[in-house]
This record gives structure tokens, sequence and C-alpha cells, in this order.
């Protein structure tokens, strides 16, 4: 049972916990981070979550976003300062390495003085920990988040299912990757009966589009290549278009899965701009093509088989170009 030790310790006593996840949060890290914190106040533990950054508007509709025990640590440095010194605890969540969590926040993950958790489903975990759950085959770290309280064995309160509903549906695709798992199932069954709705869940995160959601998307698409022989669709946005569409965080999440509905696609790429000419690499994969290895060897990046990112030092056109080249490469044969 992975979590034994980590429930033994914290049912010591009350402690004053502090819980992270990574840069540029998603479903997954606020569902997890969320869900993990409403039920550790249950438990009588004095709790603040800590974002490195915001995360999209969408987002921040989470039951619970909006409470006092979440700090984003860009926008007030000073007080997630006075609370890592003062936490006896911290957990990193959805994460597997300090610079995850951005440059600015790193060493405060790295020098934390208290006991550290690490709860995470990608690989490679740092070490350093005291507790270390590392689970590449689970489909979220809100899953993750779902067996400790089973196993802890506590109550699991509506806003904390509600959470992590939102990181199981959101890290699955709403259910249909292949890292979904019958126990993935079982644990959106005993949330549903703890009281997440996920029609409403569903609502809240994909019907709720801004306008420019939509026309970046269609700039996306226009934008789509068809390489090395049919295996793999590239998308772009540029720097510009995120302009003239009134680019909002989040726009662009979801639009590099588009690729793969293509037949024969077993490769999906989307390479976009930044205001300050950064190029951001997303990579989706099926089947046995690895785009973790890909993204790790060509794009300083990495992260899961069928889900990665990276980055190229490059500018767009360069990128482009390289891209064309390593990914006719790479699945030719
Ligand atoms: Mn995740």
């Amino acid at each position: 049972m992975p979590y034994t030790d980590l429930s033994k310790r914290l049912a010591q006593k009350s402690h004053r916990l502090v819980l992270t996840t990574h840069w540029n949060p998603d479903g997954d890290a606020i569902g997890a981070s969320l869900g993990l914190a409403h039920y550790l106040r249950g438990q009588g533990h004095s709790v603040e979550v800590v974002l490195p950054n915001t995360p999209s508007a969408t987002l921040q509709n989470t039951p619970g976003y909006a409470a006092a025990f979440v700090h984003c640590y860009a926008d007030n440095t000073a007080k997630a300062d006075a609370i890592f010194a003062a936490s006896e605890g911290l957990f990193s969540l959805d994460y597997n390495t300090a610079s995850r969590v951005g440059e600015s926040m790193q060493s405060k993950i790295e020098l934390f003085e208290g006991f550290k958790v690490l709860i995470d489903h990608h690989q490679s975990p740092d070490t350093g920990y005291d507790y270390i759950v590392s689970q590449t085959t689970k489909s979220s770290t809100a899953e993750m988040v779902y067996d400790f309280i089973a196993a802890d064995g506590g109550a699991l309160d509506v806003a904390a299912a509600d959470c992590l509903m939102t990181g199981l549906i959101t890290d699955t695709g709403s259910f249909r990757f292949p890292s979904v798992q019958p126990a993935t199932l079982a644990a959106a069954s005993a949330l549903m009966t703890a009281g997440a709705e996920p029609y409403r869940i569903h609502e809240r995160l994909f019907d709720a589009n801004p306008v420019s959601r939509l026309k970046l998307w269609g700039r996306g698409l226009t934008s789509l290549e068809i390489l090395a022989g049919g295996k793999a669709a590239l998308v772009h946005l540029k720097a510009e278009d995120l302009q003239v569409c009134g680019y909002v965080p989040g726009d662009t999440e979801g639009l590099v899965n588009q690729g793969l509905s293509l037949e024969g696609v077993s490769v999906s790429v989307f390479a976009r701009e930044d205001q300050e000419g950064q190029v951001k690499l997303s990579f989706r994969s099926k089947g046995s093509v690895d785009v973790n290895a890909f993204a790790r060897q060509h794009w300083q990046g990495g992260g899961h088989v069928h889900a990665a990112g990276g980055r190229s030092d490059l500018d767009l056109e360069a990128t482009l170009t390289a891209l064309r080249s390593t990914l006719s490469t790479w699945l030719a044969v």
C-alpha cells in the first residue's frame, strides 16, 4: 500500500501543509491540488495551495479556487514565501521535477525544510522526497489523490469529489485515452457517489469557450500540414495570430489533439510562437509511437509516451522546417 506511511505521518497531529503543482496548471494540476486541499482541511490540517501562476479562466471556476487558502506565487510572492517558511510538509502534485514549477518558485521546492511528498504520474521523479508515489500507468494525479483518500479512509466531500473528477475528465480526454483503466472508472464511480456531477463539470470545462479560442482553433487548423506519408500532423500559430484573435491563456489547450482525429495519423504536433518569439511545442501520439522519447531527444522536453511538451531555440519558421524533417526521418521505416 503506497500511502500507508504517509497516512500514519499525517494522522499523528494537525499539520501545516503547503500543496504545490506545476507551471501553467492544467485541469489535473488544479483538480488534484484543490481536491487534496479540501480533503486534508476536512481532516483538520491547515492547508495552503500555492500555484506558480494563474490557470485558465475556466479552471478558475473549480470549487475552492477563489478561497483564501489558494495563492498564486507570481501574484503574491511575499505571502507565498511566508507560507513555504511556515509549513511543516510540502506536497508536489502532478509534476516530477522541481523545475516544472517555474524558475521563480523552483528553489522553494528544492530547499523546503520540512517533510516532502510527491504524488505524480510522470516519468523520472526527483529524489529527495520523504514520501514518493510515482505511478506512470495512472490516468491522472487526481486518480492517485483519490487512491490516497480511499486508503486514508476519511470523508470525501462534494467539493473534493468535484475537483478530482475535473482532473480525471481533463487528463483522460473525457475517459477516452489508453491510460483509462478499470481503477480509473471505479474512482470516477466513487467520486460520483460522493456528489460529483460529470455532466455539469463537462459543461463547466468545455461549453464555456471564449470567442478567441474558436478563432484561434480555426487559424491553427488552417495551418494543418500532413507529413511523413500521412503519419504525422503539424499545426502552428504565430504570435500575430494570438494577438489578432485576442488570446487568453487556455485558448490553445487541446488543439494538438485534433491532428490525431485524422485517419492514419499517429503523431500530432502543435507549435506556438509567443509574443517574445519563443516557440513552445506540444506532442500527442497513438499506439506504440513514443513522443516522450522524441521530445527528449530533439526538443528539450518530455512527458508521457502519448503526450509530451518541448520547446525550440529556433524561430518559428526554422522550427517548422526542423519539425518537418525530424518527423519524417523518425516515422520513416
Ligand atoms: Mn496529470
